[in-house]
């Protein structure tokens, strides 16, 4: 591919130059010196391109190979594209290093930003298009106001919250425009929410390269104001998304088994626990989420007579789900409520999410999510399948878990890649950044945005990274 987009620019440099060639002397000059500077942007940008397109290949077989995509120097730093004999073509995939609680970075004890060669996991955040006002409100840098209008922004309906905004109110500016009245595509859309700022949205990261440099560290000195703690503050950008979901199917690719329709036989279930899901249908109720099953116990209000396979039932007897620690990954993993197949969005990873986000979460706090994150490294892989692993390793109790399930996933199926393409030794540089998607099982990018124009975004030091 980028050898493929080098030979395109060098045609393109060709013919340019033999129709300079027909033109005034001084125009020829300044037509190839443009056409040079432009190749090597075009070749930067190819290499940048061949980096996304190496990780998206790794990402496909991510979950096979067990290749580490979090921080891999080795495959990600520094990597050979092509020389093309007058430069060496380079990428380098980056990223800043999770600061506890936060996604921020260090400095580490030369001075230098911190940074890990790896991917972003989008799921690790919380989507901004699901997440409730009170959620919201726990993100970094919110308040009740900028959470309320950021809702209405979204919601459908022209009836502002308490703290919100609606219509009304973005008819009074300048220049009026329409409250999208719909979901956020991207972070950026939240530049047009009432009280909301590049502040707000990028915190103390001015070049967007989730690492802290030290102009984004001391303080009002120079752009941008920061409160020079050392720690970077990524503002809602790092613990945000708008582009999460996941097809609701369980870990081995099939759809799941609607819990409020036909769980007959799902191989594996308990069939007093399918015995229990049809009293309870039988008895006018819908379940809300498969983790309702946990230690559920149900007083029956009606009889429910004798059927073909099935005991009759009086009305005031309780049953029981059958559904405790042993059971709950397999009932996790193979039933859903969603009836449509659509589907689910905006779910937070467990297995990677920082404490602040999980901490966003409704029914979580701030020590919970902590705890969470602390216990997560000894989790065996197996064991990190599904969400059940918080209730089965004690972390909250049934109850507890029940409230936050819904809002929870095991897996990640889109992640951000930050890539700078580079040549060697011109210096040239393009950074794209791009979100690629898992979800439909051929990988696609999902989003793309050149952040060349914010810098480069950490130093790019060819003989330490060619080893
Ligand atoms: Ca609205
Ligand atoms: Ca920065
Ligand atoms: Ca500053
Ligand atoms: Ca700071």
């Amino acid at each position: 591919m980028a050898k493929g987009t080098i030979l395109v620019a060098v045609l393109v440099v060709t013919a340019l130059a033999s129709m300079v060639a027909v033109t005034a002397m001084y125009r020829m000059h300044s037509e190839s010196a443009a056409c040079a500077a432009s190749t090597l942007n075009e070749q930067a940008h190819a290499a940048a391109m061949s980096g996304i397109a190496r990780v998206t290949a790794l990402l496909r077989v991510v979950r096979e190979s067990g290749i580490d995509l979090y921080d891999n120097p080795g495959l990600l730093r520094t990597q050979l594209v092509c020389d093309d004999g007058i430069n060496k073509w380079y990428f380098t995939i980056y990223a800043g290093v999770d600061a506890p609680g936060f996604g921020g970075s260090t400095f580490d004890s030369a001075g230098d930003a911190k940074v890990r060669y790896g991917v972003i996991d989008e799921a690790a955040k919380i989507n901004i298009n699901f997440a409730t006002p009170e959620s919201l409100l726990a993100l970094p840098g919110m308040n009740e106001e900028l959470a309320d209008c950021l809702v209405d922004f979204r919601d459908r309906d022209n009836e502002p919250l308490p703290n919100g905004a609606e219509q009304e109110y973005y008819d009074q500016l300048p220049r009026p425009y329409k409250a999208k009245n719909g979901f956020f595509f991207t972070l950026e859309e939240t530049l047009l929410v009432k009280g909301f700022n590049g502040s707000i949205l990028y915190g103390e990261d001015a070049n967007l390269n989730g690492m802290l440099e030290p102009n984004e560290d001391d303080g009002d000195a120079t752009f941008p104001a920061d409160d020079s703690d050392g720690q970077l503050n990524p503002g809602l950008r790092g613990l945000a998304t708008t582009l999460t979901y996941e097809p609701d199917v369980d870990n081995e690719g099939q759809a799941r088994t609607n819990l409020n329709t036909a769980v007959r036989s799902v191989e594996g279930l308990d069939p007093r626990t399918t015995a229990f899901i049809q009293a309870y249908l039988a008895d006018k109720n819908v379940f809300t989420h498969p983790s309702q099953l946990l230690n559920m116990e149900y007083r029956l209000k009606a009889d429910q007579p004798t059927k073909a396979g099935q005991t009759g039932r009086k009305a005031g007897e309780v049953i029981y789900s059958y559904v405790d620690a042993s059971t709950l990954p397999l009932v996790l993993d193979r039933l859903t409520t969603n009836p449509s197949k659509m589907p689910l969005f905006g779910l937070l990873n467990v297995n990677s999410a920082p404490a602040g986000a999980l901490a966003a979460v409704p029914g979580m706090d701030a020590d919970l999510a902590r705890r969470i994150v602390d216990a997560r490294a000894s989790i065996a892989p197996e064991a990190r399948a599904t969400t059940a692993w918080l209730f089965t390793e004690g972390l909250m109790d049934a109850d507890r878990f029940k409230q936050v399930a819904p809002r929870l996933t095991a897996r990640t199926f889109q992640y951000r890649v930050q890539c700078v393409g580079f040549g060697w030794p011109c210096g040239r540089y393009r950074v794209i950044e791009a979100v690629v998607d898992l979800a439909g099982g051929t990988p696609r990018l999902l989003y793309m945005r050149d952040l060349t124009r914010m810098g480069v975004p950490l130093p790019l030091n060819v003989d330490s990274g060619e080893g």
